[in-house]
């Protein structure tokens, strides 16, 4: 098929809004827009792992510890769904773990942050998997069907990772005054970096062209920001936390709130690799990924085992 007629059937079907699969004919760019975004979506769910892996030890009942497990055990199959629906795009697993290695592919720049107190568990689950099923509801319409249909049963379980954080933020601030206190502190270090998670403003978001283009992005970064404070402030007035805003405001007309501006400073710093924890994050997973080599091996020769006895 020459390109002219590449991208005209391809462009159909992103009109009628027929979904890309993949054995379908794509343009290149498409396909390494995709493999880009997927594979750091993947990386994002397998390093989100981490900050809250560090509390499974000291998770403050037993009943606690048997959901915080639980709910890291969703993000890392999260990671594999995404993996797999990279690699469908022609890319290996090795390729894109290199790539994350090196610092070639990035990661949610909310997973650079530490996690000081069990009340920083209630506000990832709250905060960071709220803002992360805003952007995956949006997710579920994009254009490449096996990214679409992980985003479906994705979206399922970040809504049980949402209520369980809000649970722990909800019972501490029930509690005493130094509970309510720590609470507050982890809102206040989580909210902005919470908001970074959406990406630059429409205005500087250089991805976002194409991406509507090829109706991979179905709304902006700044829509589902302005979605995710919108329902959040509800959220946080009902428990009594406040947000760590002094700009935040109705706005009658608009219909939502006002906000600050973003640190994007910050943000820059983070997700190019110098924020508080990134080498950690990073180091950790070369560690682990060298152990478990063996796993890898011995997977492989029982894999070639079966087919010799085919
Ligand atoms: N962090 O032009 P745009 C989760 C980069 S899952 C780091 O606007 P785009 C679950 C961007 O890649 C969270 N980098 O880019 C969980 C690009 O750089 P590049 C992950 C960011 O792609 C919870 C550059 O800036 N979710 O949390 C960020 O159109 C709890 C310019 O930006 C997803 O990945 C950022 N926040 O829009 C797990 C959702 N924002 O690649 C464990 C899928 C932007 O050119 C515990 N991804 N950049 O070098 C998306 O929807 C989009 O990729 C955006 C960015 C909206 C993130």
């Amino acid at each position: 098929m020459d390109s002219t007629t590449l991208n005209t059937s391809f462009m159909e079907k992103i009109d009628a809004d027929l979904n890309i699969e993949p054995k379908d004919s794509m343009p290149e760019k498409y396909r390494t827009h995709l493999i880009r975004q997927i594979s750091q979506h993947a990386h994002s769910e397998v390093i989100g792992m981490q900050p809250e892996g560090n509390w499974i030890t000291r998770a403050p009942s037993l009943r606690a510890k048997q959901i915080l497990l639980a709910k890291i055990q969703d993000e890392g199959g999260h990671g594999l769904y995404l993996y797999s629906a990279a690699e469908t795009l022609g890319i290996s697993r090795e390729e894109m773990v290199e790539q994350l290695q090196s610092g070639k592919a990035k990661y949610s720049n909310i997973f650079n942050y530490p996690v000081l107190t069990w009340a920083d568990i209630g506000a990832i689950g709250w905060l960071v998997d709220g803002a992360a099923i805003v952007n995956q509801v949006s997710l579920q319409r994009t254009s490449y069907g096996p990214y679409a249909r992980a985003m479906f049963r994705i979206c399922k379980e970040e809504s049980f990772h949402q209520r369980q954080g809000y649970e722990i933020m909800a019972n501490m601030m029930s509690g005493t005054p130094d509970q309510r206190q720590m609470a507050q502190d982890a809102m206040n270090r989580w909210w902005w970096p919470s908001l970074m998670m959406f990406g630059p403003h429409d205005s500087d978001s250089p991805r976002s062209g194409d991406a509507f283009t090829w109706k991979i992005k179905r709304k902006s970064n700044d829509e589902l920001r302005q979605k995710f404070i919108d329902k959040t402030v509800q959220q946080a007035e009902v428990i009594g936390l406040s947000i760590p805003d002094a700009d935040l405001a109705w706005n009658e007309e608009r219909q939502c709130y006002d906000h600050g501006e973003i640190n994007w400073e910050e943000f820059k710093r983070v997700i190019n690799g110098n924020g508080p924890c990134n080498k950690q994050r990073i180091d950790h997973h070369i560690n682990y990924h060298n152990e478990g080599a063996w796993v890898r091996e011995a997977a492989e020769a029982y894999k070639n085992q079966l087919q010799e006895f085919k």
